[in-house]
């Protein structure tokens, strides 16, 4: 295929509630769609980055600029046979790895569609249903959160992961296991708040019984991580320090975690995606679907990865109403059954995008053509 067209269109959209994670407060989300075109057919990609560079050094700034000047040119001036050859193409760029994964995965869902296939299918998943979780963030008081709790138990979440930092993190996991039990599938995320410094504090936690404790040093470490993991036994989790099947291949060598968060945005697409997963199914190493509030676009290329047969944790993609009054896409994520959201059997990414809805929540927009 030969991609003739790019649309670059920011969209910044309210957030139903604020999120507050270890790196500040987040009131609405702002994300960039890339719409690429080749030969009659039309595939979409959401850019994860987060409005400001604290979960790592992207923005939608950095992300429009690659995608500008050195993505979508490369792209321009390629005959693609296959999607899995994209991340190549970029390969010799460092890093920015969300940009080149907004691109890479609106190529797979054109390529799906053309294929007349399903993405999930053209990435070879397995699962026609996956379990999902809810990221819960730091709240004002215990009680706010245990009532969220409630509601998303209620709801069927079939993991409950909250969000942790020094001064939020004993009390709140032990309310949580007082009131609802230690029966419920609870984990933690750190967003890198912790140091070795605070080794006590992290034994402590494991009184809680939690699935996993999510990056809680440092964003860019793998050494103190597996020296945390000597130390508790709370399984680790890394999502911020895995950029790459390399870095996920580091981590479990040096025992700096049990368990991988794949995001597709952080590790540069959904062919990196699948090689981490894979890496990890030879190696026992249990995956699971991280989430970065994305908007229906980027909810539906989590889905299709999820279906993949190692990612056995319940991951984060919730319904499209966890964060969205109305979503980009139709019809909205929604749990099919308690905790279950169905994969979609329709031709790549499996739904229909509201450009109208979109349209609403445009700050910008480009057209680029070859
Ligand atoms: O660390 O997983 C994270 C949101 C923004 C940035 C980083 C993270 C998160 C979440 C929310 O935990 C996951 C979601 O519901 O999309
Ligand atoms: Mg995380």
């Amino acid at each position: 295929m030969k991609i003739n067209r790019v649309d670059l269109k920011q969209v910044k959209m309210p957030l139903k509630a604020p999120f507050e994670t270890s790196f500040g407060r987040l009131t609405y989300k702002e994300m960039i769609i890339v719409t690429v075109y080749s030969e009659g057919y039309v595939g979409y990609g959401e850019s994860v980055a987060m409005p400001f560079p604290i979960y790592n050094e992207e923005t939608n700034g950095t992300v429009w600029s690659m995608l500008e000047e050195f993505l979508i040119p490369r792209v321009f001036e390629t005959e693609i046979e296959h999607p899995s050859e994209v991340s190549d193409l970029f390969s010799f760029m460092k890093r920015n790895n969300m940009a080149k994964a907004a691109l890479e995965c609106a190529i797979w869902d054109l390529y799906s569609k053309q294929k007349s296939i399903s993405l999930s299918e053209a990435l070879g998943g397995k699962l026609t249903e996956i379990e999902v979780g809810v990221s819960i963030g730091i709240e004002d008081t215990v009680e706010a959160l245990l009532l969220k709790v409630d509601q998303f138990l209620k709801e069927g979440y079939k993991k409950i992961k909250v969000k942790i930092k020094p001064g939020w993190d004993i009390e709140p996991l032990r309310a949580i296991r007082e009131t609802f039990g230690y029966e419920i599938p609870l984990m933690a995320d750190a967003n890198s708040a912790y140091t070795l410094a605070d080794i006590e504090t992290l034994k402590k936690l494991d009184e809680f019984k939690l699935m996993m404790i999510e990056q809680p040093l440092a964003h860019d470490d793998i050494i103190d991580h597996a020296k945390l993991q000597q130390e508790i036994s709370t399984p680790v989790c890394l999502d911020e320090s895995i950029h790459s099947l390399d870095d996920a291949r580091k981590a479990i060598e040096l025992g700096s975690c049990k368990i991988i968060n794949i995001k597709i945005g952080r590790v540069g697409g959904l062919s990196e995606s699948i090689r981490i997963h894979d890496y990890c199914a030879q190696n026992n190493i249990p995956v699971w679907c991280g989430g970065m509030l994305e908007a229906g676009i980027g909810r539906a290329h989590n889905i299709a990865i999820a279906s993949l047969s190692n990612f056995t944790i319940p991951g984060d993609t919730s319904a499209s109403d966890r964060y969205w009054q109305e979503d980009i896409i139709y019809p909205e994520v929604t749990l099919s059954k308690p905790g279950i959201v169905t994969v979609p059997t329709e031709t790549g990414i499996g739904f229909k995008v509201e450009e109208k809805i979109i349209s609403k929540y445009v700050v910008k927009e480009c057209e680029y053509f070859s």
